[in-house]
């Protein structure tokens, strides 16, 4: 059986062009004009893309006290419906856990997934066995990402040493250092000094997470990874100061890169001041929204390149869940959704106003994102062998988001009200149509877990640090210590 896109413009990173697209048992298996195939999908009108990558999720993740409302089923719908056909989740040890532990968990959880899924490994503590563990991860588990939360003090956070161990540990592995980027105990210090001074509103939440506690972090994670030889990829990227830093890295010749979340590029810190309290905690989340000027940066960044991917962290809590931070802004749950709204809203607000070009629309939702993992070109790529992981994108089609329609769980939508030009008329995952025009035609457990081999290539050429400090001990024989 046989499915062809046809009278479609097909759109990659790199080329705009016109031809129809022939699939067979999930695969692309021929580009062209005038094919035909068993059923025909109409692209009359509409581009052709790889269906978007979202490398930042937490599904059903265990997280302050309960557990994030969409899972793998709910989360990968909502992302099919707004033209996603992969997420990368990142699993979680608890204290003391084995890593491979923690994976099983993850595992159990993904097999409701609706489309393709793959992982990263968190490092949330430091031992002998999570270096040993680290090892099989890459080798048998296919995973070669590892995130460190330099933030979440008492939690999930790591200390320098640890970090820097695990880094120099990846460099030899061929894997790629992730961080979640915030000086977790400045972050401490000032939620305590605000809740002791009586600020204990969702507000609260943004004046403890400044842009300065992302930056500070940001440029250290960029000096550890240096020194441990490391490629680092730096999550959710939310204002100048890490965008900076990042910047600077690049332009050294360090393999470093950004990821702005959606939710950073369109909605700004006037959200926490809305008189209503249920508002203002829907939309606390870690980094927390920032100001125009932190937004206009990171839109530079996509354009000039400097910012690599846009993601969206998507970490649901319902209303109820967002109250248990009534009365201590440190109780809300962290986290928004937007799995479904990414690839809408992205186009609206960048190609729509010509912030961004169809081209680098698939390269900063898709591509470029399939590269830095190592699964280009099976996903990320329109070409003949490549996974059929297709969006269909009618950029005439409009719709006003909206809780009431949405896939999400969760009870709002942090986008409420947004009007958005730009949707799937058509989502494929391998082949398998499961979206025509909003219609949900989704399968449980279709998904698959991608495999990612380990990087050939780290950072050891380009760290200098090694260089210039490698002891090189002085001959001192035969000449008296003076000044004892
Ligand atoms: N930030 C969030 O807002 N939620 C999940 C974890 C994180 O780092
Ligand atoms: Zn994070
Ligand atoms: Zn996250
Ligand atoms: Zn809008």
């Amino acid at each position: 059986m046989t499915k062809v896109i046809k009278n479609g413009t097909i759109v990659t990173a790199d080329l705009t062009y016109k031809a129809d697209v022939l699939i067979e048992d999930g695969v692309i298996t021929e580009i062209g004009t005038g094919l035909s195939g068993d059923e025909e999908l109409d692209a009359t009108g509409c581009y052709v893309m790889p269906g978007g990558i979202d490398p930042h999720t937490h599904l059903e993740m265990p997280f302050m006290g309960t557990y994030s409302s969409d899972d793998f089923e709910s989360g990968t719908r909502a992302g099919l419906a707004g033209g996603t056909t992969m997420v990368v989740d990142f699993a979680l040890p608890n204290p003391g856990e084995s890593l491979l532990d923690a994976l099983k968990r993850w595992d159990n959880k993904s097999t409701r997934a609706n489309c393709d899924y793959s992982f990263h490994m968190a490092v949330t503590w430091w031992g002998e066995q999570v270096f040993d563990d680290m090892k099989t991860v890459v080798e048998t588990r296919g995973i070669n990402t590892f995130k460190h939360f330099m933030a979440y003090k008492g939690a999930l956070m790591v200390n320098d040493d640890e970090m820097y161990a695990s880094f120099q540990r990846l460099a030899e592995l061929g894997g790629i250092a992730m961080v979640h980027a915030e000086n977790g105990d400045v972050v401490a210090e000032l939620s305590a000094k605000l809740l002791a001074e009586g600020n204990t509103g969702p507000e609260a939440h943004a004046y403890s997470r400044p842009p300065q506690v992302e930056g500070e972090a940001t440029n250290r994670a960029i000096m550890i990874a240096d020194m441990a030889g490391v490629p680092l990829y730096v999550v959710h990227t939310s204002c100048e100061e890490s965008h900076e830093a990042i910047r600077r890295a690049r332009m050294q010749g360090k393999r470093v890169w950004g990821e702005p979340l959606i939710q950073h590029l369109t909605l700004d810190d006037s959200e926490y001041m809305n008189a209503d309290w249920d508002h203002a905690a829907r939309r606390v989340m870690s980094p927390p929204f920032r100001n125009k000027q932190h937004q206009d940066s990171l839109w530079a960044g996509l354009q000039s390149g400097s910012l690599s991917v846009v993601a969206t962290d998507h970490c649901a809590f319902t209303t109820e869940q967002k109250r248990y931070g009534v009365g201590d802004f440190t109780k809300i749950p962290n986290g928004t959704g937007g799995l479904e709204d990414r690839m809408p809203m992205l186009w609206t607000h960048g190609v729509a106003t010509g912030r961004l070009t169809p081209n680098e629309f698939v390269a900063v939702t898709s591509t470029n994102i399939a590269k830095i993992l190592n699964c280009y070109p099976k996903k990320g790529a329109v070409l003949v062998g490549a996974d059929a992981d297709l969006v269909v994108w009618d950029p005439e089609k409009t719709k006003v988001i909206s809780a009431g329609t949405q896939q999400s769980a969760i009870d709002y939508n942090v986008f409420e009200g947004h009007e958005v030009k730009g949707l799937p008329r058509y989502t494929l995952t391998r082949g398998q149509v499961a979206v025509v025009d909003g219609e949900i035609k989704t399968q449980e457990g279709h998904g698959k877990f991608v495999e990612r081999e380990a990087n050939t290539v780290v950072n050891k050429a380009l760290s200098t640090w090694k260089e210039l400090t490698a002891p090189r001990p002085v001959d001192r024989s035969g000449i008296p210590a003076t000044g004892v």
